[in-house]
């Protein structure tokens, strides 16, 4: 699929240092430390409806976590995938009368202009579902011959059985969020799991395969009933197909700790007798509004283009998000891109005089603080100190407003 156009990422002198970040299945801080390249791998949107800012934010923070490798000399490779077949896309296109591929395309180009706007550098490999059915059947094929998988009876029109993970055969499973049956029992309905369907050995396996039924996509794949992939061993099967084994980071909301991260991995552990699937889980909290979770299915949105149409500077978006630690949940408020509006004009303000005070203290601490567990809201303190200061006493140094815009523009993705 194609991605979106990538900004430029000025050069900055020195560089920066390696990252660390709260690991979401040891539930402990931990070094990011790839080889020269850093893989990385965030799961991407299902198109059926706008970017809101809870999706803005999740991919601004992996987008800073791209940026500290980059800084950091790291390559890094970059995989999103795009989950453009799923129920809820299907259900939101019946609703609305249109045809499935046209939503997912509208939505899906929505989104990159969002991203554009907001400065998000681009996957190196944008995956769309309908683009991997061949890998990701061959997935469930070889779960299939390892005896991992078993069918399940489906209504007598469909195009034959429907296909589960046997979790029993996974001792690995529980490895990633470490949660305990009845915390992973409590989600998995409301987070796209059928604990209730007939004929499946355990309530939590999940759905590989689901044979065609009347009206709904399918794909033929050899060695399988004509269907459609289930919704997490395409994020397994993309992952590995573009990363491998052990990459470095896997990244979300924390609505996909479990089932979706704990399934995929211990797929992707099945399929390839190693682990770990990757090495750090690394999950941005949950945007609200008005105290609730915003989200597509409860219509709750505030959405990125709607701010632009109305004129808003997408770096002040960009700025009310980095504001915000990534670990921390909060609501969105008109109150915050005020400021953010605010602190974006003083950063310009002093970011466009001729010659300011020195900038090798700030350069560090922005970078000090990205490679402290994305810690952007210390970084933004530490960029408004400079300003101020420069502001109300000025400097010598005429080089020095150039460097620190660039180090904000390289290292936070704030283009001033
Ligand atoms: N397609 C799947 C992942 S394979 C999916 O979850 N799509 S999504 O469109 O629902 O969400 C896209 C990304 O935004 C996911 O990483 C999800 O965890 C994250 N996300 C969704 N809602 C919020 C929210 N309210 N706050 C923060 N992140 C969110
Ligand atoms: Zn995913």
């Amino acid at each position: 699929m194609i991605s979106w156009p990538a900004p430029f990422i000025p050069e900055v002198p020195g560089t920066g240092h390696p990252p660390q970040l709260f690991d979401s299945s040891t539930r402990a801080l931990r070094a990011v430390n790839p080889g020269p390249t850093a893989r990385m791998y965030v799961c991407g949107i299902t198109p059926y409806d706008a970017t809101h800012l809870g999706h803005a934010a999740t991919y601004v923070t992996f987008d800073v976590l791209g940026r500290a490798l980059r800084d950091a000399g790291h390559d890094v490779v970059y995989v999103q995938n795009i989950t453009d077949v799923d129920d809820p896309l299907l259900e939101r296109a019946r609703r609305d009368g249109v045809r499935w591929q046209d939503l997912a395309a509208e939505e899906i180009a929505l989104f990159r202009e969002d991203m554009t706007a907001l400065g998000v550098l681009p996957p190196d490999h944008y995956v769309g579902v309908v683009e991997s059915i061949e890998p990701v059947a061959a997935a469930v094929r070889s779960l299939v011959a390892r005896g991992a998988a078993y069918e399940v009876d489906t209504p007598e029109s469909s195009a034959g059985s429907d296909l589960y993970l046997d979790l029993s055969t996974e001792p690995g499973f529980g490895a990633v969020s470490n949660w305990t049956r009845a915390e992973m029992l409590a989600v998995f309905a409301d987070r796209g799991g059928d604990p209730d369907r007939a004929g499946k050995r355990d309530a939590l396996d999940p759905l590989l395969w689901r044979a065609a039924r009347e009206g709904e996509p399918s794909w033929t794949a050899a060695g399988l009933p004509a269907g459609r992939p289930g919704w997490h061993i395409e994020c397994t099967a993309i992952a590995l197909d573009h990363l491998g084994m052990a990459f470095d980071v896997q990244g979300g909301g924390t609505d996909l700790i479990f089932p979706h991260h704990e399934m995929s991995a211990t797929q992707a552990v099945a399929l390839t007798g190693e682990r770990p699937f990757a090495r750090t889980y690394a999950h941005q909290a949950m945007v609200g509004l008005d105290g609730e979770k915003m989200s597509k299915s409860k219509g709750n949105l505030v959405l990125v283009s709607k701010l632009r149409a109305d004129g808003v500077d997408p770096m002040a978006i960009r700025l009310v998000l980095l504001e915000q630690h990534y670990r921390t949940e909060w609501s969105w408020t008109p109150e915050l891109l005020t400021r953010a509006q605010d602190r974006l004009d003083t950063w310009r303000a002093a970011l466009s005089v001729n010659a300011g005070p020195d900038v090798t203290e700030v350069v560090e601490a922005v970078r000090r603080c990205v490679a402290d567990d994305l810690d952007t809201p210390g970084a933004l303190r530490a960029v408004d100190r400079w300003a101020k200061q420069c502001l109300t006493r000025g400097g010598p140094d005429a080089g020095a407003p150039g460097v620190l815009a660039r180090t904000i523009d390289a290292v936070l993705g704030v283009r001033v």
